[in-house]
């Protein structure tokens, strides 16, 4: 199965963006798991999904990148052997690291057939000044940052173009390796290039 991650901070826009993805390749006839991380005690983002009738692993307990990295194999090892997804996406906590996930994984892999998909890692530009302001927060944004594929520009129906093109330059400066795109869930505008880049990127 092939590992996709969908990761940005808190908010940033990953459920919205995973269950729009999860059914357009349903629809396809690829088969989808989803594996969230919840840091809450109520696991809402693991149950919201569930409810449209998509095969969803809730990991709470902490982060999948480091305190529960073990659950998180076990999982994925259970899903590998009893639901045979084309495609397993992973929801990371919104302060994860997702090459720490990778790296978690990286034992089973094999074992599990699991290939890497594309990391997305999305960009909420409507707070971008929050994130570009605020030490703590630019450090821990540019590490998701570093580790992505593609970067997301999300929201771009709601914040001005300025504010979108002084995103994209910081996003490039952090990672000019990644593919950089815009993208909103609202208006769909970005969306078919995600789709593609899952159904087929490799790393
Ligand atoms: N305007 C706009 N709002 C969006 C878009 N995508 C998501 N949102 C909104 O942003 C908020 C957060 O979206 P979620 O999909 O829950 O974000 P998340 O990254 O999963 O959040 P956490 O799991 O809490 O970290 C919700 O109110 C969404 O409706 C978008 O493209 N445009
Ligand atoms: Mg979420």
């Amino acid at each position: 199965m092939k590992l996709v991650q969908i990761a940005g901070y808190l908010g940033s826009g990953k459920t919205t963006l995973i269950l729009a993805l999860s059914k357009k390749l349903a629809e396809e006839g690829q088969k989808v798991a989803i594996l969230v991380n919840d840091v809450g005690e109520v696991p809402i983002d693991g149950k919201v999904m569930q409810e449209y009738g998509l095969e969803v692993k809730d990991i709470g307990g902490g982060c999948i990148c480091c305190q529960v990295a073990g659950t998180m194999r076990k999982t994925l090892g259970l899903l590998a052997k009893n639901y045979e997804p084309d495609i397993t996406i992973i929801e990371p906590t919104g302060i994860a690291v997702p090459n720490a996930i990778k790296e978690a994984v990286g034992p089973e892999a094999a074992k599990f057939q699991i290939t890497f998909g594309p990391t997305i890692v999305l960009f909420d530009t409507t707070r971008a000044e929050k994130f570009l302001t605020y030490d703590p927060l630019i450090r821990l944004v540019s590490t998701q940052l570093k580790d992505a594929d593609i970067i997301a520009l999300n929201k771009v129906d709601a914040a001005p173009e300025d504010k979108i093109e002084y995103s994209k330059e910081f996003v490039q400066g952090i990672n000019p390796d990644a593919k950089i795109m815009k993208l909103s869930s609202r208006t769909g505008q970005g969306f078919e290039i995600i789709v593609k880049a899952v159904r087929d990127f490799t790393a």
